[in-house]
């Protein structure tokens, strides 16, 4: 069976080498040239553990190869970023871009199927848009010129890529049943979670249902932390005491919501239904002003030095990870030395080896290394919670003003 993944991204990149790991032969297509070269010599162009043994394993194989042109094959996997517009509405641009180019190399009989995360009905529009361009294969279904359209969302946490793609339970969604079954039986080369089948809309309402679920619960976790900050109240005490009860489980406050799915897929559901989705919208609301509340914070500390030096420790947009996407971290760091000129701004980022653009340009930042900026600094801003962060010995915070987004020093 060979299979082609369009996009060789956080998603795609996995999800091609597990594909090839199972004993299907896998092309990725990517528009980055230098990722190309990069999988093509069996390295990966993103952190992500134990990702580059298995692509190194398979490219050596001759199992996985990367190229720029989209090839015929039996079944091809979309995992293109979609973004979203200024009007919070996702903006299909990659997914028709990879419909453009996978067009022309149908031949009939091939499944199609979709795993970035999707609006409602955009499965359907992906499906009409390539048939659109392919008249002659409008089969019906079971004919073998007919073509087979499904969305099966990737559900995998950054960080834990490589055991969540194989473990979790996964949802398969057809266009049409016999699309479900076909999408079903490749899945089922390398998952070994159950493979759940529905329909494409409740399968791409379900996706984002989750990391729905997930923005409101931390939501309330922040508002929980702005509550206590005005009460005087420890909120991470008061989290692990309340979490003794035997049916709550309240998450983690942090410095906002970051990353390209929990930031962003909450709005997918906001735009389709934007009257009803009251609490969807309103956590999506509390968590981006989480930023400015913890911005406020640290330039009251900072007020109190003439010239202050703020190290700020972390700006991925979570622990253990290089990626910056959405960070809120970030954010916070750029309006902190955009806002406060005479402060000087000392960046520890351990996944990285330089300033990042928004950041790169600003005299007043440097790139630090974690013990001498923090010895160097009058504040130290907590942000991330990167198991180097929480190795540190609590005395080398001693003497310092310190703002602990994460709860790191608790
Ligand atoms: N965060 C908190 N407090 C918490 C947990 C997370 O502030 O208690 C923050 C993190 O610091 C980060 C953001 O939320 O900024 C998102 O992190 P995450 O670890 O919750 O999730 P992601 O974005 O890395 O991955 C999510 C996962 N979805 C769910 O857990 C429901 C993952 O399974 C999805 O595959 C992924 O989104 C995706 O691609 O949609």
């Amino acid at each position: 069976h060979t299979v082609c993944v369009v996009g060789l991204g956080y998603i795609g990149l996995p999800t091609a080498a597990v594909l090839a790991a199972n004993g299907n032969d896998v092309v990725g297509v990517d528009v980055n040239p230098r990722h190309v070269d990069e999988i093509n010599a069996g390295r990966v162009p993103f952190v992500e553990p134990d990702l580059e043994s298995v692509v190194a394993g398979v490219v050596s194989q001759g199992r996985l190869r990367a190229q720029a042109e989209v090839p015929h094959a039996d079944s091809y996997i979309v995992a293109v970023p979609t973004p979203f517009t200024e009007s919070y509405d996702v903006d299909p641009k990659y997914i028709f871009a990879a419909s453009d180019a996978i067009a022309p190399q149908l031949e009939g009989g091939e499944l199609i199927i979709l795993e970035s995360t999707s609006p409602p009905g955009l499965t359907e529009r992906m499906a009409d848009y390539i048939l659109k361009a392919r008249p002659d294969l409008t089969g019906a279904a079971g004919k073998p010129n007919s073509l087979y359209f499904a969305h099966c969302p990737e559900r995998v946490l950054p960080g834990r890529i490589m055991i969540e793609i194989a473990d979790n339970d996964r949802i398969i969604g057809g266009v049409t049943p016999e699309a479900a079954m076909m999408a079903r039986d490749l899945y089922a080369t390398f998952c070994r979670g159950d493979l759940l089948v529905t329909d494409a809309r409740t399968a791409e309402m379900a996706k984002l249902t989750e990391n729905s679920f997930r923005d409101v619960n931390i939501a309330f976790a922040n508002e929980l932390s702005i509550i206590c900050d005005r009460l005087g109240i420890d909120v991470w005490e008061l989290i692990a005491l309340a979490n003794h009860h035997p049916r709550v489980n309240i998450l983690q406050p942090g410095p906002g919501v970051g990353g390209h799915c929990i930031a962003v897929d909450p709005w997918f559901i906001v735009a389709a239904a934007p009257e009803e989705a009251k609490l969807v919208r309103l956590a999506r609301e509390v968590n981006d002003g989480k930023p400015e509340f913890v911005l406020e914070k640290v330039m009251a500390k900072a007020a109190k030095f003439r010239e202050p030096v703020i190290a700020a420790l972390g700006i991925a947009f979570k622990a253990d990870i290089d990626d910056l996407r959405e960070s809120p971290s970030k954010t916070i760091v750029e309006r902190l030395a955009a806002d406060m000129g005479h402060a000087r701004v000392l960046v520890v980022e351990p996944n990285i080896d330089t300033l990042p653009a928004g950041l790169d340009d600003l005299s007043n930042v440097e790139l630090a290394e974690t013990e001498d900026a923090i010895s160097r600094a009058d504040v130290v801003l907590i942000l991330v919670d990167h198991q180097r962060f929480r190795s540190l010995d609590a005395t080398v915070f001693q003497g310092k003003a310190v703002v602990d987004t994460k709860g790191l020093l608790k």
